[in-house]
């Protein structure tokens, strides 16, 4: 979350800032900001809100020069307003800051005592302010960088310039991105490689406590204990089509839609259909070692190992804790020899599972990661990287990220069960069979998308939904009722279905609607009956089930959406899609801004 980008270009740049920060928008839409230094003067322009008012506002009052900063906002210290807004101007200085400084108060009490003045509510105006004070007593910009960055706690990328110096960007990173790209006379900074997609292929990515000196003619990196040190250049391969809407009106729409195609993708890197065999990538871990797996990860990531934990525990007889992130760390778990680590996450940057992975490596645990982002941090960091290849996920909600990471926790349970000699070759090869069902058994659930848009209308005027599910549905039922609330406001539960009588059954009246996820299978009665004590006391529930669940349930539903027949391993990947076609479409009947949902940023890069 925040964005970031700088440009050292041959000519203006505020406008392709502006276009760097449309493609990193996703990570924060508080406000906004652009700074070149020209002239020997910082100009500035910042708005609230959307980046589209600063792009008006520029509209209307060029902002000339050739080296500039700028940043989208997804604000953790100080409200959303235009003061808080970044690029921050301190004296000479003038940066921009993705992360959490979290000892700033304590170097703002200190700065405030030596008469300083702050114009922000922001942890990075002191920052700023550390580094300005450095340059008044006579610093170079490198050697005051150098020396304000050790004094910073917590997490940071920084893109800072000086009046002084129209030709240096210096950019500084510790548990958030930041990348360098290359091109030609003019070089960049910026979060990721999609925010420089436009301007360069060719990207290095700074490690953990990097800093750099960014100028026209080149790129000096130094690590974090100040020796200088080359990162390899790679070529990011990703081009200004892969973050368009298409025919779609949201990116939302379009990444449910990307769905069978993009867990084709990445189921076919994990099974031979030819041998009838699932594979991981090449390991010289021994999986057969593992005697309990510890996952963690946050938010619908974490609903995936909740899943996992009923698929490992069922095929390979292997123990599974499942932690949100947050909460992991600071419980003290308990980490055994043989325990396998493995984190979850889209963008491979979230910080809360970035620490919980780093924690476990500390422990000595062996580290797997289920990750969409090749380049990120988790997947550099791990022992054992499992790609998703969902590409570029960029509606904040998740869609397709959850499914490939589905996808690929089913094939890490099969591996897993086959180590542990927990699976025969003709049940691994009928599991395999089912996997490859999965795309075409998303396209039939995708059919029903219009069946889904029509009854959006009866839930979007609810004020509370639950969901309901049992086995590896629960989770699902969990991730409905996350998505629900993200991108319609709408206040909603998951639920075991058998834990209901324990006390939400309470909740119910007419008013509340119920979405039970229902495949027919071992689990598929007593599901109905939870079910039904719903009903009995009025509440209206719309059942999505296969054909045979419905004939047998569907009676006396407010409506119900009929998923084909699919084994129950896969039951929760194709189910997935009706639960987020419906808050999508519950969303856009409410008229939120779908995309973009109010206090939420994509990419959590703080604790
Ligand atoms: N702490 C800074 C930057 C916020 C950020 O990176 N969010 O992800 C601020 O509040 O402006």
């Amino acid at each position: 979350m925040c964005g970031i980008i700088g440009i050292l270009g041959t000519d203006d740049v505020a406008e392709r800032l502006v276009e760097g920060l449309r493609r990193l928008e996703y990570r924060g839409y508080d406000s906004a900001g652009v700074a070149t230094v020209h002239d020997g003067r910082i100009e500035r322009q910042r708005a609230e809100g959307k980046l589209n008012n600063l792009a008006r506002k520029l509209g209307q009052e060029h902002l000339p020069g050739h080296s500039g900063i700028a940043h989208t906002r997804w604000a953790t210290h100080g409200a959303p307003t235009e003061d808080n807004a970044h690029p921050h101007i301190i004296g000479d200085v003038v940066l921009v800051h993705n992360g959490i400084i979290e000892n700033f108060k304590p170097l703002r009490d200190e700065l405030l005592a030596e008469g300083r003045t702050f114009n922000s509510q922001t942890d990075t105006e002191v920052v700023g302010h550390l580094v300005a004070r450095e340059v008044e007593r006579g610093a170079s910009p490198e050697a005051a960088v150098k020396a304000v960055l050790p004094r910073l706690h917590g997490a940071f990328a920084l893109a800072i310039m000086f009046k002084s110096d129209p030709d240096l960007i210096i950019g500084a990173r510790l548990g958030a991105p930041l990348v360098v790209g290359y091109g030609e006379g003019e070089n960049y900074l910026g979060s990721d490689a999609i925010a420089l997609a436009p301007l360069t292929q060719r990207i290095a990515y700074l490690d953990e406590g990097d800093w750099a000196m960014v100028r026209r003619a080149g790129v000096q990196i130094f690590d974090k204990d100040n020796n200088p040190v080359e990162r390899p250049i790679t070529l990011s391969g990703i081009t200004g089509a892969l973050i368009d809407k298409g025919n779609h009106r949201h990116f939302m729409q379009k990444e449910i839609y990307e769905q069978p195609v993009v867990v084709a993708q990445t189921l076919s890197s994990y099974l031979r259909t030819l041998e009838a065999r699932v594979a991981l990538p090449d390991m010289e871990f021994d999986l057969g070692s593992v005697e309990r797996v510890a996952i963690v990860a946050c938010g619908t990531a974490s609903y995936v190992g909740a899943i996992g934990k009923y698929w490992i525990e069922q095929l390979a007889r292997v123990p599974v804790e499942v932690d949100v992130a947050s909460e992991f760390r600071y419980r003290e778990p308990v980490l055994g020899p043989n325990t396998l680590g493995l984190v979850i996450s889209q963008s491979g940057e979230t910080a809360d599972t970035l620490a919980a992975l780093r924690h476990m490596k500390a422990c000595g645990v062996t580290t797997a990661g289920i990750i969409n982002v090749p380049t990120s941090s988790m997947a550099r960091e791990v022992d054992l990287l499992l790609p998703t290849h969902a590409g570029p996920e960029i509606g904040v909600a998740s869609t397709k990220a959850f499914t490939c990471q589905l996808a690929v926790m089913a094939a890490l349970s099969a591996n897993l069960a086959r180590a542990k000699g927990r699976l025969e070759a003709a049940e691994e090869a009928r599991l395999v069979r089912h996997l490859t069902e999965v795309p075409a058994a998303m396209n039939a659930a995708l059919s029903h998308d219009a069946e889904i848009e029509g009854m959006a209308h009866t839930i979007a005027g609810a004020r509370d939904v639950l969901y309901l599910g049992r086995g590896p549905d629960y989770p699902l039922a969990l991730e409905g009722a996350l998505k629900l609330k993200e991108i319609s406001y709408i206040h909603a539960e998951g639920y075991a279905a058998g834990e209901m009588k324990h006390g939400p059954i309470a909740l119910i009246d007419e008013s509340v609607p119920v979405i039970v996820i229902a495949p027919s299978g071992p689990l598929f009665e007593k599901t109905v009956s939870n079910m039904q004590e719903v009903q009995a006391r009025g509440g209206k529930v719309v059942l999505i089930s296969d054909a045979e669940g419905l004939a047998q349930a569907g009676e006396g539903a407010l409506a119900t959406i009929e998923m084909p027949k699919v084994h129950p391993l896969i039951a929760p990947l194709v189910y997935a899609v009706p639960v987020q076609l419906l808050a999508y479409h519950v969303a856009v009947a409410k008229g939120t801004d779908v995309d973009q949902p109010r206090n939420l940023a994509k990419s959590v890069t703080v604790e």
